[in-house]
């Protein structure tokens, strides 16, 4: 695979994000590989998965990729979008994921670090969720996703300001499970991830779907689900969602006019 290491050792498989001259943005062929890799290990009897980005990294990922967003008048996170692929696949795959969070995390990876059912993180590491910055509609399991991780109030703050917060902070509101020390990062992982493996896979794996249902079990009307698309339409038809792409692109500040 081009870009990323997929190693396995007894009952635990090890994902490494390795787009290194994109910073791990996630391309759809780098999340397509991912979602090959958790049906592998599935498949070899893996029973817990690490995903984590090179050792070291300043950057776990940088977002989506900016290049395979589309510059209006299109729905950026639809259903079939790569990324809303990762996440659907994290959720439902019979292994518990522990997300290993080294560097900054930026946009849409937020949400699959979420996602994974465990979050490690080193001092360093910081979340940042950018569809504010951008201009993008962030789609509505997503922010249930985020509202699933935060209070209200906190995910208000990082998606309004799109400012990243620090590992200590969001373990403090108990966003991610730990910050450990970045020498004994890897060693904490791993011995998490072993812990789970000497366990009973069957009743993990029942624990873990019968959380994501109840945990999903919110109930969004039609008409509320419809009124929520509507406004998402109005704003990736919007000029602002437009200029936010096309500044992305060009590597510049954005001029939000409010159209
Ligand atoms: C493609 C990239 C990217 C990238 N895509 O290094 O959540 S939503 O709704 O917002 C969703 C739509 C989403 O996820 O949007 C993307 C959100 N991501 C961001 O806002 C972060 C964008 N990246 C940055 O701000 C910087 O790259 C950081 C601060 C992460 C690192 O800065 P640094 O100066 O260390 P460069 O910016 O020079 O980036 C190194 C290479 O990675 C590419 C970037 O274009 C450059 O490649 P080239 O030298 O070939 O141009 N890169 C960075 N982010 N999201 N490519």
């Amino acid at each position: 695979m081009e870009f990323i290491k997929l190693t396995q050792d007894g009952h635990i498989g090890t994902i490494v994000l390795d787009r290194h001259r994109k910073l791990n943005a996630l391309s759809h062929d780098l999340v397509a590989e991912v979602i090959e890799a958790l049906r592998q290990l599935e498949e070899a009897g893996a029973r817990v998965v690490i995903l984590r980005a090179q050792a070291g990294a300043k950057v776990w990922s940088a977002g989506h990729d900016g290049g395979e967003l589309p510059e209006g008048g299109r729905d950026p996170l639809g259903w079939d979008d790569p990324l809303r692929h990762l996440v659907r696949t994290i959720e439902t795959c019979r292994m518990p994921v522990i997300a290993m969070v080294e560097g900054g995390v930026w946009g849409g990876p937020v949400e699959t670090v979420l996602a994974c059912d465990i979050i490690i993180a080193g001092p360093c590491a910081t979340f940042a969720v950018t569809p504010a910055r951008l201009g993008v509609p962030y789609n509505v399991s997503g922010m249930m996703t985020f509202m699933s991780a935060a209070s209200l109030r906190l995910v208000k703050e990082l998606a309004f300001t799109a400012s990243p917060i620090s590992a200590e902070r969001a373990e403090r509101i108990g966003m991610i499970n730990h910050v450990v020390p970045a020498p004994e990062l890897e060693t904490f992982t791993l011995g998490m991830a072993t812990t789970i493996a000497n366990n009973a896979p069957l009743s993990i794996a029942v624990m873990k779907e019968q959380l994501r249902v109840l945990a999903g079990a919110k109930p969004v009307s039609p008409r509320g689900f419809e009124k929520v698309q509507g406004l998402r339409r109005i704003v990736y038809d919007s000029h602002d969602y437009h200029e936010g792409i096309r500044a992305f692109k060009e590597k510049r500040r954005p001029a939000f006019t409010g159209n």
